[in-house]
Parts: structure tokens; C-alpha cells; sequence
């Protein structure tokens, strides 16, 4: 293929052409995957979440500008799991940055929930890759919310910062109790505004009563830090880079690293197992006739839903070994792991 060789030698248009491919789930995708994938494991990667408008872009920027300033090539990419229709156009606004705008060593794409295949997260870890193959040595993935997309698509970043900003009210607790499970660093962001401290304050006692005196991922002992950031102003964002600095020689000094990244390839391998057999097994019985005829049970309450799945997916691994359930499968499952050969 010659869009890899091309790729692999940083060329930036035949980057944003293999993103789009993969971001369409197009069949050369797989293929594009399995090549750049002996180029990949390179790049340190990082990962800013939190509340939306919490200043997450304007960090990323600014973290994007002092890792330039280290020597480093810089890929940026954007996630949006909150908005499937409307996302690109959004994304545009949201991703405007910038002072890396005009920087070759800079690539900025954004990707909207889009496709089946292990939803964001598949998309996500793979444009990650692309970027890594292209000699982008710092990968930044932002993502706006707190919930289990987010959670997923920080699979991909051995650094998590979670951004947070004083003076959001009640319904922030409940995004904060989750999302500092995901926290290795804490930016409290926007804190030329009124209560910042005691927002950093109430983390810290909400990382100590919740056992985070150490990262979730990491066996050794990790205090999450909590940094105090203007990102307009770039006040304290030396302070969140060296923080999430320190927490990258943490993971790599215990042994960590290695481990984390050997545990997150063996899920995403779950996670696609499971996403490929799902939608085999759902268009074998949907093409078999099986379905309607399951469902209708289901819908005169004869047969509970479980019940339901496990008939169906017995019936489907049956017709599977004695290899009649060959011809189903179709969908974007069998699209991507076709990809040989085109
Ligand atoms: N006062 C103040 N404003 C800030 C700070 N950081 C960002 N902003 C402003 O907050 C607004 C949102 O910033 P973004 O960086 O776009 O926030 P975001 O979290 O990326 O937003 P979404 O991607 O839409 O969720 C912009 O108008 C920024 O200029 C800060 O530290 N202090
Ligand atoms: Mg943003």
C-alpha cells in the first residue's frame, strides 16, 4: 500500500487520508491498521477530559506549545462521543486552535462517533496509531464529558488529565466522583475565577477518601496531583506539564508502563472480540429468520431476553462449526476484517 509508505514517512496528507479512511471504517482501514501497527507503540501519549467548556482545547494548546518547545512532534486528536450528528461541525469550532495551527510538527483532527466497530474507542486508538507511525512522538487525545466513552477512549493515553472548573454547581459531583477514578492528574482550570482553592481542596479530599493517594492504573504508589491552571494565560501550565512528565517516568520507572500497555492491548482485543461475534451472531440470526421469530416470543413475554440471546447464540456457534454461518456476518465487521488483499 502505497498511502503506508507515505504515512511512514510522515507525509501529512497521507495522514489525514489513512484518519479518514478509518474514521469511515473503509475496508482498506483493517489493512492500513495491520501495516502501520510494528511502527506504533513510539509516541507518549496523554489524554485531557472533563466537563465541556471546562478549557480543555486552550489546555491542550498550551500543552501542545510546551511540548514543541521540548523537541517534540505533536498529533492532537479531538473526540467527541456527545454529539453523532452534529459533531463535525462543532468539533470545528471546538478544535480552533491554535498557536500549533501553522506548525508541520503539529496535526490537529477531530473524530465524531461515527461506525459500529468498538464504537469511539476503536476509532480513537487507531487514528492514535497513525499518527504514532507518522513519527508523531506526543499524541493528545481531548474528549468532552465524563462517562464510559470517556473512559474507553482513555484507554490509549498513559497519562490522564481530568480538568476541572470551579463554580459548576451540584451536578458536577457525580461527574467528579467518576472521572477521578480515571485521573492520574487533576488540572483545576479557570482558576482565576472565584473558589478554585477550595475546588482543589475538595479533590484532594476526594481523592484521599476514595484511596487515590495512588494512581488507579499503577501498582506503586502514585499521588494524583492537583495543579492549578489559567490555560488563557498559560499560568501554572508548566506546573500541569511537569506533572504529567512525572506521572509518564512513574509509570516507566515501576515497570508500569510496560504492564499497563500489555493489559490494555488484551482488552482491546475483548473489546473486539465481542463487537465482531455481536454483530456476526446478530446477522446470522437476523438473515437465518431467527430473529423475528425469537423476537416475537420475546414481545408475547413466552421467553425472557436472555433466554432469548443465549438460544440465538447457540443456534449461531452450531450453524458456525459446522460452517453454515459463513455467509452471514456481513456489516461492518466483515468489511473491516476484509480488508486483505484490497
Ligand atoms: N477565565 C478563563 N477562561 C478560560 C480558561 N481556559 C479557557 N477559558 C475559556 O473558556 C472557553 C472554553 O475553552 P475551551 O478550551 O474551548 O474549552 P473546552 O473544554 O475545550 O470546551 P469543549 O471542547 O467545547 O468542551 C473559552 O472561551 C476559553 O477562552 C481559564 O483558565 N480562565
Ligand atoms: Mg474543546
Amino acid at each position: 500500500m502505497e498511502l503506508v509508505e507515505r504515512l511512514l514517512d510522515g507525509d501529512r496528507r497521507a495522514l489525514a487520508r489513512a484518519i479518514t479512511l478509518t474514521e469511515n471504517e473503509d475496508p482498506r482501514a483493517a489493512e492500513l491498521a495491520r501495516a502501520v501497527f510494528p511502527h506504533t507503540g513510539r509516541a507518549r501519549t496523554l489524554g485531557v477530559t472533563g466537563p465541556p467548556g471546562a478549557g480543555k482545547s486552550t489546555l491542550v494548546d498550551g500543552l501542545t506549545h510546551l511540548y514543541r518547545r521540548s523537541g517534540r512532534r505533536v498529533g492532537v486528536v479531538a473526540v467527541d462521543p456527545t454529539s453523532p450528528f452534529t459533531g463535525g461541525a462543532i468539533l470545528g469550532d471546538r478544535i480552533r486552535m491554535r498557536r500549533g495551527a501553522a506548525d508541520p510538527d503539529v496535526f490537529i483532527r477531530s473524530l465524531a462517533t461515527r461506525g459500529h466497530l468498538g464504537g469511539l474507542s476503536w476509532h480513537t486508538g487507531s487514528v492514535v496509531r497513525l499518527l504514532d507511525a507518522a513519527g508523531f512522538d506526543t499524541v493528545i487525545i481531548e474528549t468532552v464529558g465524563a462517562g464510559q466513552a470517556e473512559v474507553e477512549v482513555m484507554r490509549y493515553a498513559e497519562t490522564t488529565i481530568v480538568v476541572m472548573v470551579p463554580g459548576l454547581g451540584d451536578e458536577v459531583q457525580a461527574i467528579k466522583a467518576g472521572i477521578l477514578e480515571i485521573a492520574d492528574v487533576i488540572a483545576v482550570n479557570k482558576a482565576d475565577r472565584e473558589g478554585a482553592d477550595s475546588l482543589v481542596r475538595e479533590l484532594e479530599m476526594m481523592l484521599e477518601l476514595g484511596g487515590r493517594s495512588r494512581g488507579g492504573r499503577s501498582g506503586e504508589a502514585w499521588t494524583v496531583p492537583v495543579v492549578k491552571t489559567v490555560a488563557t494565560t498559560d499560568e501554572g501550565m508548566e506546573d500541569l506539564f511537569a506533572a504529567a512528565e512525572r506521572h509518564r517516568e512513574h509509570l516507566a520507572s515501576t515497570g508500569e508502563l510496560e504492564a499497563w500497555r500489555t493489559r490494555e492491548l488484551a482488552a482491546e482485543v475483548t473489546g473486539l472480540i465481542r463487537d465482531l461475534v455481536g454483530q456476526k451472531a446478530q446477522a446470522w440470526a437476523e438473515t437465518a429468520g431467527a430473529w423475528e421469530e425469537t423476537l416475537a416470543q420475546v414481545a408475547a413475554r413466552r421467553m425472557d431476553p436472555r433466554t432469548a440471546a443465549d438460544t440465538l447464540v447457540a443456534e449461531f456457534l452450531a450453524c458456525a462449526r459446522s460452517g453454515s454461518a459463513e455467509a452471514a456476518g456481513g456489516g461492518p465487521a466483515g468489511e473491516i476484517s476484509g480488508g486483505s488483499g484490497r
